[in-house]
């Protein structure tokens, strides 16, 4: 039989069926399904997303570290005693904060909601926060200050189908969304697509042949780069006047701020030329609504927000879709393409340190109120703000910070900045409890690992990048085995059981919607009016294009104009979030690099996706199919500066900065720019690119500067690597990482 689902991997959620084979289980086979935002298209990751269920490593029983340091199969209650230990161990030293708590964008709502709980009043801690503080934390940060409040896509997808111009911010979809090209066509077809990107993606390859302008500035210069095109928009005429005076403030300051940004100071500054830049300005001025276009969209990725001035960046991008009048306005806008699976509905329902379910303030009373009788508990027994994913991590097994961490649905040994230190930090901890299907390498270095289930074995929602709120269902069932994988909502019910946790947790994925729904009730993310049965009842047959529902869905509110617009699928057309209702321009000013350039880091390492792997790889490197494509780390690099530096084709190449080394396989092409080089961040071991990146933090968001740190890159000659102190320690801890598990 099929089961009409969602691709496991990112936010685009594509619609799929899967057909187990006849045992129920088996060979599982993949089929696309029409869904609005990818239409019957599937990218290689979705095709092949079943080979992960049966992968011949799969975590089947939990695992213990022994005496002598490996990890040994198990049973549930002897891992639960060795996790109520390490609790009360790590209580005693330094109270509940003593335990921390690292949540994942990949995990349900249902999921995402119980952990955020767990934390709280489970296990009674303040530190919770989680990779989406990796990918989002800038856009939402930018979303909340201007238009009030933060859905990544504040419109369906699918209104870019009728667009003049799409101004791509650092986003390279042709390689993280592909089926989400098919929304550019229109505006390819007019002229309109604008890439800004320091590489010529095969994204910035779609403005080829007059579809539109590619712009390739110098990293960390986007705020220039836009500011830039909003002096020309200004000095054009292109200014909707009418809709600032109407729906903004802050206006004057952005303007006369944008004043100074003559395109030829643009060009000193970012190395884009002053007719390629005049050129984007031109396309965005006239499909703009003011002048009666059909409209245009600003999207913003991962290579313009984790900087750190990711926040200010994305504030630019709003400025700019603000003075053209963009926002609030059906067939034009600004979105935040977000990343995960549910990356949106992940930082709704409280994993974020300083957040309650429904995107509320931990620190707002009537918040705190609301949520204690949701949950049944007294309000004082709900911590405080915690610590953001940077500063949370670093301070693991210094006598400041936790020395038990729970980590779910997360790989940061792989994905977090200047992961080497991370991989000390783990190594110091007490008690380090990994819930994963795979042994991940941050599995590999944990004192306890529970097996859990995988996305087609288990129910739930997700919210996908346009805020709709859609069903993941099971279609195989889970591991027959003794002692097999567990659901994690009966998981974190077992252990708060035995830790006489002061509330009770759903283990029916239902029953924890329905507990978020209440508890998001009144909120920003609203999911009030929503619930597994609704959802379903609301699903289009498969070929009709699926449905879902948009948040905010408020009970007794919920309208149905039309099946396929479930809840509220535009937002601000009336109003922004804000107390006044005007959507607040942020004056922000340009800012370097963090760690800029150096005679002994001349070059800007740059970080980022490649089409046939996932985040830390855990999952694709498993499908040989993919990894048979992209087997290993490499870093591109210009021909001319490769010749500079002695490098050939297929060397080994190290990339050595402030925080440590990385080393891959030289890839020459002229699709870089001459001062960068470019590593995915996919692999593991020495090729690991953010052994290399830099934890400089964004200070509003708390987001790292992956994308961009300076470099010194050389020829990697085995016999002469350098035994520095880094070195060792990450050999120690990859020693420990891949000890051997024991039957
Ligand atoms: N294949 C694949 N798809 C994925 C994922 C994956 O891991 N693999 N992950 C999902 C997730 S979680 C996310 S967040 C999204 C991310 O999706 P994207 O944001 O599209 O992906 P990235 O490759 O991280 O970054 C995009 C581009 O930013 C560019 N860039 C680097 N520095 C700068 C800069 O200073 N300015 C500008 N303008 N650009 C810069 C890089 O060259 C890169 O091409 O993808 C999702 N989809
Ligand atoms: N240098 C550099 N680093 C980056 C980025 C970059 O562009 N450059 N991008 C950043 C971004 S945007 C992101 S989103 C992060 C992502 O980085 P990670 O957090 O490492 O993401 P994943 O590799 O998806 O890790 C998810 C892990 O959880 C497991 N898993 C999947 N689903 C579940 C589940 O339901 N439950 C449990 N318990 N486990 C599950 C998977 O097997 C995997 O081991 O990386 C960030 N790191
Ligand atoms: S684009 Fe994203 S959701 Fe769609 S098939 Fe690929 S990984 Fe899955
Ligand atoms: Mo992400």
């Amino acid at each position: 039989m099929a089961t009409s689902t969602h691709c496991p991997y990112c936010a685009l959620q594509c619609g799929m069926r899967l057909t187990a084979g006849n045992d129920g289980a088996g060979a599982v086979s993949v089929t696309p399904r029409e869904f609005p935002t990818n239409r019957g298209g599937l990218c290689h990751k979705g095709w092949t997303s079943a080979a992960v269920l049966s992968t011949p490593d799969r975590l089947l029983r939990p695992l213990v570290r022994d005496a002598d340091g490996s990890l040994v199969k198990t049973t549930w209650d002897e891992a639960y005693t060795r996790i109520v230990r390490g609790v009360k161990r790590a209580r005693a030293r330094s109270g509940p904060d003593g335990v921390a708590v690292f949540g994942g964008g990949g995990l349900t709502n249902e999921k995402a909601y119980t952990l955020g709980k767990f934390a709280r009043v489970g296990l009674g801690t303040a530190m919770i926060d989680y990779n989406g503080r990796f990918c989002m934390s800038s856009a939402a940060a930018a979303g909340g200050r201007t238009l009030g409040l933060d859905r990544g896509m504040p419109f369906p997808l699918g209104d870019l189908d009728g667009a003049d111009a799409v101004m791509l911010v650092g986003s390279n979809p042709a390689e993280t969304m592909p089926p989400f090209v098919q929304h550019l066509r229109s505006a390819r077809e007019r002229g309109g697509l604008i890439v800004i990107d320091p590489r010529r993606t095969p994204s910035a390859a779609l403005t080829d042949d007059g579809a539109g302008v590619h712009l390739q500035p110098l990293p960390g210069t986007d705020i220039t780069v836009l500011m830039g095109l909003l002096h020309l928009v200004i000095v054009g005429g292109g200014a909707d006047e009418r809709y600032l005076a109407d729906r903004v403030t802050g206006w004057d300051a952005v303007k006369r701020s944008a004043m100074m940004w003559w395109p030829e100071a643009v060009e000193r500054e970012t190395g884009i030329p002053v007719a390629e830049l005049r050129c984007a300005a031109k396309i965005l001025m006239k499909s703009a609504p003011v002048v009666g276009g059909h409209g245009a969209y600003v999207l913003t990725g991962r290579g313009a927000e984790q900087h750190a001035h990711g926040t200010d960046t994305v504030s630019a991008a709003l400025n700019l879709a603000l003075a053209l009048g963009l926002p609030g306005r059906v067939g034009s806008g600004y979105g935040c393409l977000t990343g995960q699976g549910n990356g949106q509905g992940g930082r709704e329902h409280g994993q974020k340190c300083d957040q309650l379910p429904g995107y509320r303030k931990i620190s707002d009373p009537a918040a705190r109120a609301h949520i204690a009788e949701v949950w049944g508990v007294e309000e004082s027994d709900i911590p405080g703000p915690g610590l953001p994913a940077v500063q949370l991590l670093d301070a693991l097994g210094t006598p400041e910070g936790a020395s038990m961490l729970f980590v779910h649905g997360a790989n940061p040994v792989v994905s977090g900045p200047r992961s080497g230190r991370i991989a000390e930090r783990f190594a110091a901890l007490d008690t380090l409890v990994v819930t994963d299907f795979v042994l991940s390498e941050t599995a590999a270095m944990a004192d306890v690992v529970l097996p859990s289930l995988q996305w087609a074995e288990e129910e739930g929602t997700m919210t996908n990048l346009e805020g709709r709120v859609l069903r993941r269902r099971r279609a195989v069932p889970a591991p027959d085995a003794a002692d097999g994988p567990r659901d994690e909502l009966r998981i974190w019910h077992e252990l708060a059981e035995l830790l006489d946790a002061p509330a009770g947790f759903a283990t029916d994925p239902a029953d924890a919607f329905d507990e978020l729904a209440r508890a998001s009730a009144g909120g920003i993310a609203d999911y009030s009016g929503l619930s597994h049965a609704a959802l379903d009842a609301w699903e289009l047959a498969d070929d009709e294009g699926g449905t879902g529902a948009f948040w905010p869905a408020v009970r007794d509110a919920m309208t149905r104009p039309d099946p396929r617009t479930v809840g509220t699928p535009r937002l601000f057309l009336d109003r922004f979030a804000t107390p006044d209702g005007r959507a607040r321009m942020i004056d922000v000013r340009s800012a370097g690099v963090a760690d800029d350039l150096r005679p002994d880091a001349p070059l800007y390492l740059l970080t980022g996706r490649l089409l046939q792997h996932y985040q830390s790889g855990a999952q694709t490197r498993r499908v040989a199919e993919l990894n048979g494509i992209e087997p290993e780390a490499f870093v591109q690099i210009h021909p001319l500066t490769a010749a500079r530096l002695g490098i050939g084709e297929g060397d080994d190449v190290e990339v050595r900065t402030r925080s440590g080394a990385a080393v891959g396989v030289a890839r020459l092409s002229n699709d870089i720019r001459r001062d960068c080089v470019f590593m995915p961040f996919h692999f593991a071991g020495r090729g690991a690119a953010n052994l290399a990146t830099n934890p400089a933090l964004d200070p509003v968001s708390s987001m790292p500067e992956f994308k961009v740190c300076a470099a010194a890159v050389a020829r990697f000659d085995e016999q002469d690597a350098p035994t520095g102190d880094d070195d060792a320690a990450h050999g120690e801890h990859a020693a420990r990482a891949g000890q051997a598990v024991r039957a």
